[in-house]
């Protein structure tokens, strides 16, 4: 069958041999909250909040540390290709009370031994909610000074761990912020937080640090913070311009009929790098599982036709607390290294040449013929080359695993 396949790309001028050797070399950052809806393991750690949301309470959630590993390593033993664990602050692994402006290197060490052992890359990211310093939903632009101080030292301090990421496993570290700030109704003055942040902001990053890849993450609302966000779209890709500094772009954090695709080859212009949060808004942030619909396939589609799939960095973001948080994990990274490998088997230069041509009439026929081509035979052997199955049977798996596993947790 990829005989077979292989043989028909090729009458389209697609090697698929070269394509199964990209797509396994083009990370995923697979983001660890899934695994535990957003917890941590902070002492007396506290139920989500900051205008964010996990709903469900499927049995089986990752209580700790141990059970977190073992959740993603089997989860992720499912998963081809080159994989990234993407951390929160809040899950570091310390016998002391740490506070999150007391956190260090050290306190995270227990995860670059478990990325060690599973051939992982590392990302970071302060966790600015969830605490009682979160006061009246502000952080960093928070009127009061002691607050600020308190989550600039989090943010310093949050750098500094991307840093000894980078430095022990030899590749680079993700370092992104989000903050939660905003506000319920119709503020009175908007650019007085934003100053506030700015400041803020120029004191986390008045230090460049070797291997690390500082982002902002922009948003538009959050829950409870309807009227208004601090940290909008224009006002953390002003800054990141203007500070060596880069923005991240979460596929939920836009108006509803605003996608992110469209922005990919704008920011590539001015970004040799574009940090990614891919997640699912169903009629609003809700962070759902990952499907292959389409903005995630024209995600996919810019970042192949673009040339940019070092320059994009894959990351994920979604936490779905009703259903097995395995299955989420490797169904959401599944899907977009699937609309990868989509986006690799199109025959993007006929197309190019095509509107450079403005040949829009072949165009049209042509884009629509590479849909029904078999990519899901080389995607089926993609998953041979890497040493699974291709079928259903991890899903048996996952589930004798809940069986085994996630159901004898309290
Ligand atoms: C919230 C942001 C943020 C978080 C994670 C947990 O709206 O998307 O990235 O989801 O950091
Ligand atoms: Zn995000």
């Amino acid at each position: 069958m990829y005989q077979d396949a292989k043989e028909r790309y090729s009458r389209y001028g697609v090697d698929t041999e070269a394509v199964l050797e990209k797509i396994r070399n083009i990370p995923i950052s697979i983001n660890c909250w899934q695994g535990d809806d957003v917890i941590g393991f902070e002492k007396g750690a506290r139920a989500l909040s900051g205008g964010i949301q996990t709903t469900g309470n499927y049995p089986g959630r990752a209580r700790n540390a141990a059970e977190l590993m073992d959740d993603f390593r089997f989860a992720s033993s499912f998963i081809p290709g080159a994989k990234r664990l993407n951390l929160h602050a809040s899950y570091l692994i310390s016998d002391k009370e740490k506070d999150r402006n007391e956190i260090e290197p050290e306190d995270y060490r227990a995860w670059v031994d478990f990325a060690k052992a599973n051939g992982l890359g590392l990302d970071f990211n302060p966790t600015c909610f969830s605490h009682p310093m979160v006061v009246n939903n502000l952080t960093l632009s928070s009127p009061h000074r002691e607050v600020r101080e308190f989550w600039i030292e989090h943010c310093r301090r949050s750098r500094q761990v991307a840093a000894y990421f980078a430095k022990e496993l030899g590749t680079y570290s993700v370092c992104n912020l989000w903050i939660p700030d905003g506000f319920k109704d119709t503020p009175a003055d908007r650019i007085t937080p934003r100053l506030r942040l700015k400041e803020a902001l120029d004191e986390i990053y008045a230090e460049k640090l070797e291997g690390v890849i500082d982002s902002v993450e922009s948003k538009v609302f959050g829950i409870g913070v309807e009227s208004f966000t601090v940290g909008s779209s224009e006002f953390y890709l002003a800054y990141a311009a203007t500070h060596g500094i880069y923005q991240l772009l979460d596929s939920g954090h836009y108006h509803p009929t605003e996608v992110i695709s469209e922005k990919l080859s704008a920011l590539l212009c001015f970004f040799d790098r574009i940090p990614l949060h891919v997640t699912r808004s169903v009629r609003w942030d809700s962070d759902h599982v990952v499907r292959l619909d389409d903005e995630i396939r024209e995600i996919a589609k810019e970042i192949v036709r673009n040339d940019a799939t070092d320059k994009v960095l894959v990351g994920l973001d979604f936490f779905d607390a009703s259903i097995n948080r395995l299955v989420a994990w490797i169904t959401g990274t599944r899907n977009m290294q699937k609309a990868l490998l989509m986006a690799l088997l199109e025959d993007n230069r006929t197309m190019k040449a095509d509107q450079e041509n403005e040949d829009y009439t072949h165009l049209l026929a042509y884009s629509e013929e590479m849909k029904t081509l078999p990519w899901s035979e080389v995607w089926d052997e993609y998953l041979r080359r890497e040493g699974l199955r291709d079928d259903f049977s991890w899903f048996d798996e996952i589930r004798k695993y809940e069986r085994d596993v996630l159901s004898k947790r309290g």
